[in-house]
């Protein structure tokens, strides 16, 4: 069946009701005991000797490793005030561990569901669609139908759900809540589906646990208002991809680079609030958690020996402002009553900054291709962004023209085909061999 291309509103609705399909298989996991006989699949988590996914011979976790158990013995009901893993064992394990070995068998199980699925640029935690514009790159397809074209047309399309849809509601009776998050009340639910290669940009917000069914993931993480410009110039905040940013990381200390940590099936990830994240699945992978609230307000566990080295390399402040925070651009442009020129100048900034960055792609060592494709989008929603506020607030349309025209004739030049998908009609030709091309770009 095709895949349709659908405009920016449709939204999956959430079925209401209890599930009532077929009781999930239990593969091992003795629900009753709590006691996991490991599945041949669950591999330890890794060979010492083993080369590091990042290519590197650096760690390839710099956050520390616990098991659930021996922190609940020693803290409590307490969550970790840093990031943390907690390695897989029968206190992590839930049913979709243990029920969900490979993405075959989800597939197998849930792939007539419907579902939305978008690049990993737009994905951006919501900024670059969240600015009144759209994303026009949204799919909406069974999950075997997305599945089916991973390897081709859409590489890259990630299912990511943070309200609880038909498909979540599926899978939830799978899944379990690990003990130590069991009091807490969630605010919403995380189901991430994707292929290897897919992931979703640098974004923070509250508090948030994740566990792996399948499938590795690497995270990339910078402490709460550390995100540096020389730092966001390599990892684009919101916006670049991991399969991006991470080749520009290899070999680099932290601080010049994120945090890393390669998550392995049943484990989970925790993050206190306001970490910048990132991701980037190296296989394919089914992963699910929550953002929950504190069990009694405050309740972090106080562990300065921890926290405070993940803390120092990152000295920089976080800029004022900066280019990548669009719904801050977005409230800038609404508190001056949406001026025009006031507008204009910080799209201007914002696109400016983004095709810099884009066109240091290459000297940082990055995916090019992948960079480009993201800052293409990104400049598609920009002018976007302006045509709306021409329409809504009168901003005067020959200056917008002359903005607009200039930002989405970088996009076309950038990525022709990712413009011609977001810019659609208004996407002009490139002019990559133009020594006139834009230079304020
Ligand atoms: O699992 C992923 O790919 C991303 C999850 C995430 O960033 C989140 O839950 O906020």
């Amino acid at each position: 069946m095709l895949l349709l291309l659908i405009p920016p509103v449709a939204v999956v609705r959430a079925r209401n009701g209890p599930y009532s399909g077929p009781v999930p298989p239990t593969y091992g996991y003795d629900a009753t005991s709590a006691v996991l006989q490991r599945p041949a699949w669950a591999k330890p988590r890794r060979d010492a000797a083993a080369a590091s996914a990042f290519g590197d011979a650096q760690p390839e976790c710099d956050v520390p490793i616990y098991s659930l158990t021996a922190w609940k013995r020693a803290h409590g009901r307490d969550f970790p005030d840093h990031p943390c893993i907690f390695a897989a064992d029968a206190s992590t394990a839930t049913r979709g561990f243990a029920a969900f070995p490979d993405m075959d068998r989800f597939l197998a199980l849930f792939g007539n569901e419907t579902v939305e699925a978008l690049p990993g640029y737009a994905q951006a935690g919501g900024q670059y669609c969240a600015i009144n514009v759209g994303c026009r790159v949204k799919i909406r397809a069974t999950l075997s139908d997305l599945a089916s074209q991973w390897t081709g047309a859409l590489a890259g399309f990630y299912v990511s759900q943070f309200g609880c849809g038909p498909l979540c509601e599926r899978v939830l009776p799978y899944l379990g809540v690990p003990e130590l998050f069991a009091d807490a009340q969630p605010r919403t639910m995380n189901l991430l589906v994707g292929p290897a290669r897919t992931g979703l940009p640098f974004h923070y917000h509250q508090r948030t646990w994740q566990a792996l069914s399948f499938g590795r993931k690497a995270w990339f993480l910078v402490p709460p208002g550390r995100m540096s410009d020389d730092l966001a110039r390599v990892v684009g905040p919101r916006i670049w991809p991991g399969d991006g940013f991470v080749a520009a990381t290899r070999g680099v200390p932290p601080g010049q680079r994120p945090l890393r940590c390669v998550q392995y099936p049943g484990e989970i990830i925790w993050l206190p609030e306001n970490w910048w994240h990132a991701t980037l699945n190296l296989d394919a992978s089914v992963a699910y958690g929550q953002k929950p609230l504190l069990p009694e307000p405050g309740r972090l566990a106080h562990t300065p020996d921890v926290r405070t080295p993940l803390l120092t390399a990152f000295a920089t402040p976080q800029a004022n402002l900066p280019w990548f925070e669009l719904i801050e651009i977005r409230a800038s442009m609404q508190r001056s009553g949406w001026d025009a020129n006031r507008g204009l100048a910080l799209l201007e900034r914002t696109a400016a900054a983004l095709h810099d960055a884009a066109a240091s792609a290459s000297s940082l060592g990055s995916e090019v291709a992948v960079i480009h494709a993201a800052a293409a989008f990104g400049l598609c929603v920009l002018a976007g962004s302006a045509d709306n506020s021409r329409a809504k607030h009168g901003w005067p349309a020959s200056q917008v023209a002359t903005h607009t025209a200039k930002w989405r004739r970088a996009a076309s030049t950038l990525d022709n085909a990712t413009c011609s998908l977001q810019c659609a009609e208004n996407c002009p030709a490139p002019v990559a061999d133009d020594p006139s091309a834009p230079s304020v770009l």
